[in-house]
């Protein structure tokens, strides 16, 4: 083959490779899934896959994720429909990802042609697998653990075909739930030394008081100073 003709067939190959994300504004970076729209509200933020929750009480995923990520917390409502805006998923009528923290029935978010064919629950990873191809991410809103239709909603689902807000008579830690967390974007490297400086020296001060000023690292210093002293 021809130069020209292989760096052509690469391209199309490219171009095709890429092409379920090319109306998504969700980027994925190893176990980050980031917003990347400045007209998003969220533009930037990072969610995080949903193997840090999986299965765990809110507690524990907390505290799995800020193992890694240490400003990592539970995204808002309003993170649900930013991370569905940058998904490229359209809603079928009024209710959005946040209304699955609302009151009301179990209803479907979006179908068809409007849904994403279960792109976002891959990007996010699986929760439930109730066989081949039909895996689930089921992300918990509301814990209210009460399936009347006049209580909160308690979850989001994101099947491969459809995204629905739901009841469920159950709650976490529940081996096909889990949670949607984020991690703000880190501060700049500057405001970072600014910020361990500072808690150096919180830390130091606490250190001093709490111990014997003998035991200072300035001892030496002293010493060096008065010998004799
Ligand atoms: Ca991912
Ligand atoms: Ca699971
Ligand atoms: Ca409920």
């Amino acid at each position: 083959m021809k130069k020209p003709c292989l760096l052509g067939s690469m391209c199309v190959g490219a171009f095709f490779a890429f092409m379920p994300l090319a109306h998504s504004a969700l980027v994925e970076v190893g176990d980050l899934n980031i917003i990347n729209d400045a007209g998003n509200p969220s533009d930037g933020l990072r969610y995080l896959d949903m193997t840090y929750s999986d299965g765990l009480t809110q507690a524990a995923a907390l505290a799995n994720a800020q193992a890694t990520y240490a400003n990592a917390r539970l995204a808002t409502a309003s993170e649900f429909d930013d991370l569905f805006a940058a998904s490229a998923i359209m809603y079928d009528g009024a209710l959005t990802a946040s209304d699955g923290f609302l009151i009301g029935a179990s209803a479907f978010l979006s179908t068809g042609m409007k849904y994403d064919a279960g792109a976002l629950r891959s990007v996010l990873g699986h929760t439930q697998v109730q066989g081949p191809g039909n895996e689930s991410t089921n992300i918990w809103t509301i814990p209210d653990s009460n399936d009347s239709t006049t209580t909160t909603r308690d979850f989001v689902r994101l099947s491969p075909i459809t995204a629905s807000a739901n009841q469920f008579g159950s709650s976490p830690p529940h081996a096909d739930l889990g949670w949607l967390i984020v991690t703000p974007v880190p501060l700049p490297s500057a405001m970072l030394l600014f910020g361990s400086g500072l808690l150096g020296l919180v830390g130091w001060r606490w250190w001093s008081t709490k111990t014997n000023v003998t035991h200072s690292p300035y001892r030496w210093f002293t010493r060096a100073s008065c010998p004799h002293g």
